[in-house]
């Protein structure tokens, strides 16, 4: 009988180069975020030394800057963090649409594994769930699922 042959990512973070590239726009949330994902990178083994953070000043602005980094081939993966609230106009939905249209073209044009930890809330309350609290941390999850992503595509 043939054997299937599968592939999949570990969890390690063995030397390789991080960049987290994070929002100051709802800082109070977004630093929650940061802190997670840090923390689960040097819980997979990361070193601080192998980690960047870069800080932009909101959800629009981190397409640009992941595709700088990304261009540099100084690393091997990126954490995008930001939290996208919504407010009384219509400018959430731009915001949200260009910021994760934009890192899912970042990702395809340089095959670079990019954790997207971008929340798009309707209230400030689901943003706080989101942050470290009830549902979680998705920084974390941004995290994990960079680490597993950068691990499959180093087999294929
Ligand atoms: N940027 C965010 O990261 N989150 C938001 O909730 C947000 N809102 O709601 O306005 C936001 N706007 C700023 C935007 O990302 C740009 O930084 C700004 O337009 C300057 O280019």
């Amino acid at each position: 009988m043939p054997t299937l042959h599968t592939i999949d990512g570990s969890l390690l973070c063995d030397h390789h180069k991080i960049a987290i590239v994070a929002t100051r726009f709802n800082s109070f949330i977004v630093n929650n975020l940061v802190t997670g994902a840090l923390d689960c990178l040097e819980r997979h083994g990361a070193s601080q030394e192998d980690i960047t953070l870069i800080h932009v000043p909101g959800a629009f602005e981190l397409p640009l800057v992941c595709q700088k980094v990304a261009k540099s081939k100084r690393y091997d993966a990126l954490i995008a963090l930001g939290a996208v609230i919504r407010g009384a106009t219509p400018h959430f939905d731009y915001v949200c649409t260009e910021a994760s249209k934009g890192i899912a073209q970042v990702m395809l044009n340089y095959e670079i594994p990019i954790g997207f930890g971008l929340l798009t809330c309707d209230t400030i309350d689901q943003a706080i769930e989101r942050a470290g609290s009830k549902a979680g941390n998705k920084g974390v999850e941004a995290a994990l699922a960079m680490l597993e992503t950068l691990h499959v595509l180093e087999q294929l």
